[in-house]
């Protein structure tokens, strides 16, 4: 539509396009409201609304995911949950321990986390172990800690779901829902989450190409929920020295492709303490729209990605880091 498109005018499209038979997908912006429309590419030629009062112009979008597309809208979605900015020059970083274990060291880490500058608190509740012997988190009583933890600090929660008949229980918990990599393909899940409002942090299948993480995305987003934030965390190659190899080049790939937010994990991406901190700041250089980071008060008893996680004085020391750096590109903290 037009700069200053009126309301009217932008629903009497809206009804025009439902009445042909296609989906729209009004995106407000700022300044400019876009439509898309998801139906047979036909019927619009059949049936233009070109004449339509406000309309600016009508553009097909030939790449197979549309509204994730950079083609669909051109700026950069800037994705907000309780007052935190992500995308856009806005750097989120989430970080946490990878399972709750415990109200105390959830609260301990969640203070420290704070501290340093991360507003987004993570944490599994419900663990998708490689082994069914292995610990499986706290359930429900985990959630109730990261919501009160993030309450005590002022942040957000982010927490796996794992299965779309839990959506109800983390969505009473939680202020985002991550989709992982094991599900980042299943599409009843991705479907529930996006009849939702609230944003997803949609983590990068270990053999997904850039494409099948932005379809993935578009399952999301032709439900209506627009507020995907995309995540890299390693993809499996020949290399067994890290757990997984970061593919730096997705986050470049994925912001000239989409203008979705791209974040990154390297503690999932390395499986190494030692390379968290050199990938992350990696990751900002590439563009990322933030990081995603685990930390435990002593990852040498952690039940789960003890190796991974980056102990207290190791985080603060990666902030300060994150911190100048973001100076330097002119970015801010989310
Ligand atoms: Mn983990």
């Amino acid at each position: 539509m037009k700069n200053g498109a009126t309301k009217e005018q932008i629903e009497a499209v809206i009804k025009r396009v439902e009445e042909l038979g296609m989906k729209a997908h009004p995106v407000y912006g700022e300044q400019k409201t876009i439509i898309g429309c998801i139906g047979n590419e036909d019927i619009l030629r059949a049936h233009p609304v070109e004449p339509y009062e406000g309309v600016e112009s009508v553009q097909a979008i030939t790449k197979p995911f549309k509204l994730a597309s950079r083609d669909f809208k051109k700026e950069d979605t800037v994705i907000e949950v309780k007052g935190i900015k992500i995308g856009g020059g806005n750097f989120v970083v989430m970080a946490g321990p990878c399972s709750v274990e415990g109200k105390d060291m959830l609260f301990e880490t969640a203070k420290k986390a704070s501290e340093a500058g991360a507003r987004v608190l993570r944490g599994g509740a419900f663990k998708p172990r490689t082994s069914p012997y292995d610990f499986q988190g706290l359930g429900e009583e985990g959630l109730r800690y990261l919501q009160e933890a993030a309450k005590e600090y002022n942040m957000a929660v982010v927490t796996e779901i794992m299965d779309a008949r839990e959506i109800d229980l983390i969505d009473k918990y939680s202020d985002m829902f991550q989709i992982g990599a094991r599900n980042m393909q299943n599409f009843s899940l991705l479907k529930e989450v996006g009849k939702s409002r609230k944003p997803v942090v949609l983590k990068r299948g270990m053999a997904a190409t850039v494409k099948d993480l932005l379809m993935a995305a578009e399952y999301i987003m032709s439900e209506g929920n627009g507020n995907v934030i995309l995540c890299e965390r390693g993809i499996r190659t020949f290399e067994t020295y890290t757990r997984n190899t970061i593919d730096m080049n997705i986050i470049p790939s994925a912001k000239e492709l989409s203008h979705l937010p791209i974040i990154l994990d390297p503690s999932h991406g390395t499986g190494k303490r030692s390379l968290v901190t050199p990938l992350a700041l990696s990751g900002l250089v590439a563009g990322a729209d933030g990081i995603m980071i685990e930390v435990h008060p002593k990852p040498e008893v952690a039940l789960s990605d003890g190796p991974q996680s980056l102990r207290f004085n190791e985080f603060d020391d990666l902030m300060e880091k994150v911190k100048k750096y973001l100076e330097f590109e002119n970015r801010r903290l989310g």
